[in-house]
């Protein structure tokens, strides 16, 4: 219909539309319904879009209509205008309202595709859970923070110094060898122990009393089968005060067997050495698996070696700045890998570190 139009004016072009203008405003009428049908069978907005600019636009008919005005006869301009606004208002007000429709029922279109069963049942993501070391730790570090003493943490790279010469261990002493400990360079090591942690602690509190901490993390030896691993985990504690003694040890060891293998766990020691204890002792809790009548577990002896303590050496209380004389203090150190090993029936130290969800699952 649109290119019939334009023929139509440039057949008229050199001559007159004034005779014409009945014609022309028929033309225009069946062009508005030809419009409002296309409106109509519009099927997204897209195509509306398009038919919108066909008709109403400045690069529509519109223009060529306006440009023809001014050959019509005076008499049948009023006429011709109106017929063009209505055409313009009709068109427009019918583009608006199929737009909205159809805009709301693309929209409805989306809702229903996307549409969600909330009753369905839902997926359920699954949730992490600690690290059998972990809930040792976490244990352990409960059962003293309960009893007054603070949890600390140093450097896994130390110096020498803080790692062994602190801890009375002479430059001879086979801890020191190449083959127990990572020399990073002759003064540096990866810690063999979190004792380092509790030399520094010293240094920092001295004089004042008491020092009453606990430092638990990494330590690294050169030791790799299925009771010993590179890299394990350690706690130790340290309580340094006026007059400390081997019976406070005792207790406070007691006290943590006690609560991290059963009430009726008995315990017992044995004289130990280490360079910076004296006395030292190696401490045994009562085999839980045979009740002491001798099994596997405990290698039929009923008893299961479980950490080393002993009274602070005077020489590292010395080296903090602390009197001997005046002040004393006990120490121990616990391998966390044992004691979950021991509290979870674990054979081979090397599960711990698999991350084998099989296994790791089961805590
Ligand atoms: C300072 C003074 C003394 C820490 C101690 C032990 C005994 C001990 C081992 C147990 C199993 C290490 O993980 S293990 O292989 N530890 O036997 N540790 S007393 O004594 C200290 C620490 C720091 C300043």
């Amino acid at each position: 219909m649109l290119q019939k139009i334009k023929s139509f004016f440039e057949v008229l072009e050199a001559d007159s539309l004034e005779s014409k203008s009945d014609v022309l405003i028929n033309i225009l009428l069946l062009a508005e319904n030809e419009g409002l049908s296309e409106i109509d069978n519009g099927k997204t907005v897209d195509e509306l879009k398009i038919i919108q600019t066909k008709y109403c636009s400045k690069k529509g008919l519109l223009p060529d209509l306006m440009k023809y005005m001014g050959k019509v006869s005076n008499k049948d301009k009023p006429v011709l205008g109106k017929i063009i606004h209505d055409f313009k208002i009709t068109l427009e007000n019918k583009f608006n309202e199929r737009l909205t429709a159809l805009k709301n029922a693309e929209r409805q279109a989306k809702l229903e595709a996307e549409k969600i069963d909330v009753t369905l049942p839902g997926c359920n993501s699954q949730i992490g859970h600690k690290h059998p070391l972990t809930l040792v730790e976490e244990q352990v570090k409960e059962i003293f923070t309960n009893i007054g003493f603070t949890v600390v943490e140093g450097f896994e790279i130390e110096e020498d110094y803080y790692n062994f010469e602190r801890l009375n261990i002479p430059k001879d002493h086979p801890a020191r060898e190449m083959q127990d400990t990572f020399y990073l360079n002759e003064d540096v090591v990866l810690r063999t122990h979190t004792s380092p942690v509790q030399a520094r602690i010293m240094d920092m509190m001295c004089p004042q009393l008491p020092v009453k901490i606990i430092a638990p993390g990494k330590v690294f030896r050169r030791d790799d089968d299925s009771t010993h691993s590179p890299m394990f985990h350690q706690i130790e504690g340290l309580m340094v005060d006026k007059n400390i003694t081997f019976a406070d040890l005792k207790g406070i060891l007691l006290h943590l067997l006690k609560s991290i293998f059963g009430e009726e766990r008995k315990i017992r020691l044995r004289p130990s050495y280490f360079p910076f204890t004296e006395p030292s002792a190696e401490v045994d809790v009562s085999c839980g698996n045979c009740n002491q009548e001798g099994c596997r577990v405990c290698g039929y002896t009923g008893w299961i070696e479980i950490l080393g303590s002993g009274m602070v050496h005077p020489s590292v209380l010395e080296m903090a700045g602390y009197d001997p004389n005046e002040v004393t203090g006990f120490a121990f150190g616990i391998g966390i890998e044992r004691i979950a090993m021991l509290k979870y029936g674990i054979d081979d130290m090397r599960l711990l570190f698999d991350n084998d969800l099989r296994f790791l699952e089961q805590f």
